[in-house]
């Protein structure tokens, strides 16, 4: 069903086909499916896809980072591929984020925690999908677009796509993973190891030695309004004109 709205590419998308030739991707996939996961909670519903996080976990019901395991070798190639997509150093994606959507399973409308830095980087595996796109603009006229996500794609979310546009997922028909990349504003916020911070209203000052952030002062509590049922994701409760909210 074709979005109602005013047709707008978000400034700040890009995509690109073909990043990720079959043999790795089919290696890759392996890899992914060998992964223990995790649903997302949500008020204590859980998404139909599920999570694996590698170097920040980002707690979905209390907006908190915290260090988790390396980014594993299996992906460190595919994090370089992101980078210079995005046109970042590799060691600043410091979150990468394996999604398993099962058949059925989608991701609702939001926007990225702001936890999370101005560039995101998804890559597509398995199966082709459809990321919607919209955001409200002066007058409340609603803008639309959808980006067609093949399988062994990425995308990048900077700019305007990443900070004013809200992007889901409608469910897909066959298995999907996608890996997303994401920087860091500021360290991780839970005190998994020493030298973290586990209060997200305190000045950091001790910045983590193994993550790279962007220490910005523009990424306060509060600013979110909602979480979406999807990890690492900032929900805003809008109206969903299409019915496609996620799993
Ligand atoms: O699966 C994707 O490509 C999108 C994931 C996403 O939007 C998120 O995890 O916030």
């Amino acid at each position: 069903m074709a979005m109602r709205g005013v047709q707008e590419r978000p400034a700040g998308l890009h995509y690109r086909a073909d990043v990720v030739g079959r043999a790795e991707q089919s290696a890759l996939l392996d890899w992914c499916r060998s992964l223990e996961t995790e649903p997302v909670v949500m008020h204590g519903v859980e998404s139909r896809r599920r999570v694996r996080h590698f170097g920040v976990h980002y707690d979905a019901a209390s907006w908190r980072t915290a260090p988790t395991e390396v980014v594993p070798a299996e992906l460190v190639r595919l994090r370089e591929l992101a980078a210079a997509l995005a046109d970042v150093e590799p060691a600043t994606l410091a979150e990468a984020l394996v999604t398993h959507y099962p058949p059925g399973a989608g991701i609702g409308w939001h926007r990225d925690a702001q936890a999370f830095g101005p560039v995101v980087v998804g890559v597509s595996l398995a199966a082709d999908a459809v990321m919607r796109f919209q955001r409200t603009a002066a007058g409340g006229e609603r803008r639309v677009f959808e980006q067609p996500l093949a399988r062994g794609s990425a995308y990048v979310l900077s700019g305007a796509a990443r900070s004013a546009w809200q992007h889901s997922v409608p469910a897909v028909k066959e298995e999907r993973w996608s890996v997303t990349f994401r920087q860091l504003r500021r360290r991780p916020d839970a005190s998994a190891s020493a030298g973290y911070r586990s209060d997200m209203t305190t000045t950091p000052d001790d910045q983590s030695p193994a993550e790279a952030f962007q220490d910005k002062d523009d990424d306060k509590p509060g600013v979110e309004v909602g979480m979406t049922e999807g990890e690492g994701s900032t929900f805003e409760p809008e109206e969903d004109p299409e019915g496609s909210a996620g799993s």
